[in-house]
């Protein structure tokens, strides 16, 4: 994952903050804030220049010391005086200062006067009016503080799916140790697949008198034990991830699946339709008067309410209700309409494994095609392609071709789309691929109308094919750049161009509602996974996963062709 200039900043302002709490020399504080504001403000990523064998020293408010540090975290990824200080830090302390308006003078003071340190303090302190009282803070800022401790609690803490996947197959493996134990299913926005879980609600069946929430509360990775009752309880465990578990009746269970998938706003809608068919719905069955109609599946008490079953992916109340009853849902895309990959890298770029390892994992996926794009020149750090060097694969993948008759391998390239949005190999060489994919890798800060302008001259080249992950954002990391996706998206249309659902878990760009937005607008979407190594080509479902959710059926999909078609999709000219 290339790193940006804004989480090197970042760093070094929170090692700012963290020093001016422990009382640090202010010059030393006030050295790392300048460099921080001064990295900001740069016009070139620090990677780049550092490929290109800039001396950073030379750089506005970064010495040799500065430099060196930075130099240190592009190569290993580590800032470990962060990490020192980091270490003798109270957390406590440490995630007051996340709180908008607390900086480390204030939670100095917090800390000193009113011996806060934590959250819950904070919120004791402020309601009772203590917080006012402070020299520097003051009746608006003590509402503010619970304001944002409120918000506090919702944000920033939600997992990217991928990582609580990880969290939930150890858990899951772990309940059904359990004797008794029968069906064991993750609900909530899990199940929905969103891209980012704010906690996980498990579901259990089982044998009368197991001791489920018993086993469960003793799992050996619970930090802390909210609340611990015979058929439902709470726990927070090591990795920050809270877990609800709900022990149901299997009479229940489809009731309870239903309910606790959610969303909300889709059982509310579900509730509604019931009453208004004489019925109530709850998470133990859908009943007319004190008679259960239906309960022990989904599909049971969907048909009951006149509605075919509605794939959890679909249940976000955008339509999907109304949709069911016409008749109207799509038919989802799923990993078997799959036939090929249209992104990923090799060791020639940052890959970890080479061409054949690639094209060997593709075959063995049952792949007809996977296109190799490795990176091009600009993309320094990752050792980007020029013009000999593809010349070079693209006489390798012939060579690779002729002795497959399995899978085809496609040539094409991440081509890098410039700040004036040429692109950046010439013609000559584009010409000779399969197909190109373009990507936007740098100046993310130019205002929307010119972001757009940019993207949609390069896809001008006749050349161009795909628009890779179209909004640019990293999940928790990095927002998406100003752009107007519609517009972006009528240009490609309009030019035979495509947009790239890209499906590695950080990424997932497109988002669920920009699926939406292609398929209104007839626009097809290509799912890649953008894999950087063998094990990465599996990314590919999350990004099926996101297209559902969006709605894609297999004809909304470029990547659900066969090679003859897909050659068809990528002629332009
Ligand atoms: P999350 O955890 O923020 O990613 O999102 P969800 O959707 O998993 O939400 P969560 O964990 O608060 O609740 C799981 C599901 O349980 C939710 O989607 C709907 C259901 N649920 C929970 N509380 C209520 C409630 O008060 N009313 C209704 N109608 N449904 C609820
Ligand atoms: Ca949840
Ligand atoms: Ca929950």
């Amino acid at each position: 994952m290339p790193v940006h200039n804004a989480e090197i900043a970042e760093l070094f302002n929170r090692l700012a903050d963290l020093l001016e709490l422990e009382d640090a020399n202010p010059f030393r504080v006030r050295a790392y804030r300048t460099a921080a504001r001064s990295i900001n403000g740069l016009s070139h990523n620090l990677v780049d220049l550092l490929g290109a064998g800039e001396d950073l020293s030379k750089l506005p408010g970064i010495g040799k010391d500065l430099a060196g540090k930075i130099r240190t975290f592009i190569e290993t990824g580590k800032l470990p005086l962060l990490e020192q200080v980091q270490a003798r830090t109270p957390a406590a302390l440490s995630d007051l200062m996340k709180i908008e308006g607390l900086g480390p003078k204030r939670v100095k003071t917090l800390h000193q006067q009113l011996h806060i340190s934590s959250f819950e303090d904070l919120q004791r302190a402020a309601r009772s009016g203590k917080v006012r009282a402070l020299a520097g803070f003051g009746a608006k800022t003590e509402a503010l503080i619970l304001e944002r401790l409120e918000a506090a609690r919702h944000a920033d803490i939600r997992s990217r799916l991928v990582d609580a996947e990880d969290i939930a197959a150890a858990l899951i493996s772990y309940l059904e140790d359990c004797p008794g134990v029968k069906q064991v299913c993750i609900a909530g926005s899990y199940r929905r697949r969103r891209e980012t879980v704010g906690d996980l609600d498990i579901l259990v069946t089982a044998k009368q008198g197991t001791p489920v929430t018993d086993h469960f509360v003793a799992y050996d990775e619970v930090s802390e034990v909210m609340s611990h009752g015979k058929t439902r309880s709470t726990v927070h465990l090591r990795s920050g991830m809270q877990v609800d578990l709900r022990v149901v009746p299997q009479v229940s269970y489809g009731a309870a699946l239903l309910y606790f998938t959610g969303s909300r706003a889709h059982n509310i809608s579900l509730r509604k339709l019931a009453i208004k068919k004489g019925f109530k719905l709850n998470e133990y069955g859908l009943f007319r008067g004190d008679k259960r109609m239906a309960g022990a599946t989904e599909t049971a008490v969907y048909a009951k309410l006149g509605l075919p079953y509605i794939e959890p992916e679909l249940r976000e109340q955008r339509g999907e209700i109304e949709a069911a009853r016409k008749g109207k849902l799509p038919k989802l895309v799923g990993r078997d309409d799959i036939r090929g990959d249209l992104h990923c890298h090799t060791r020639a770029t940052d890959g970890h494994d080479s061409l054949e390892a690639m094209v060997t994992a593709a075959r063995k996926l049952g792949y007809e095609y996977l296109a190799i794009t490795d990176h091009s020149r600009r993309l320094s750090v990752a050792h980007g392609l020029d013009r000999k060097r593809l010349l070079e694969q693209i006489r390798r993948i012939d060579k690779l071709n002729e002795q497959l008759n399995d899978i085809v391998v496609l040539k094409s390239i991440e081509v890098d789309i410039l700040e004036d949005g040429s692109l950046d190999l010439p013609d000559g060489i584009l010409g000779q691929l399969d197909l190109v994919v373009g990507a936007v890798h740098y100046m993310f800060n130019l205002t929307r109308k010119q972001q757009t302008g940019r993207i949609i001259r390069a896809m001008d080249n006749p050349y161009f094919n795909i628009l890779a992950h179209p909004g640019g954002r990293l999940l928790n990391k990095r927002p998406p750049y100003e752009v107007d996706m519609k517009k972006v998206m009528q240009a490609a249309r309009e030019r035979g161009c495509f947009l790239e659902l890209n499906a590695q878990p950080a990424r997932l760009d497109l988002t669920d509602t920009d699926c939406m937005l292609a398929r209104e607008l007839q626009l097809k979407v290509v799912i890649s996974s953008d894999a950087h190594s063998t094990a990465n080509l599996d990314y590919m479902r999350f990004g099926i996963n996101q297209a559902r959710r969006g709605w894609l059926g297999p004809a909304d999909v470029v990547n659900t062709r066969r090679l003859a078609e897909l050659r068809k999709l990528f002629r332009r000219h």
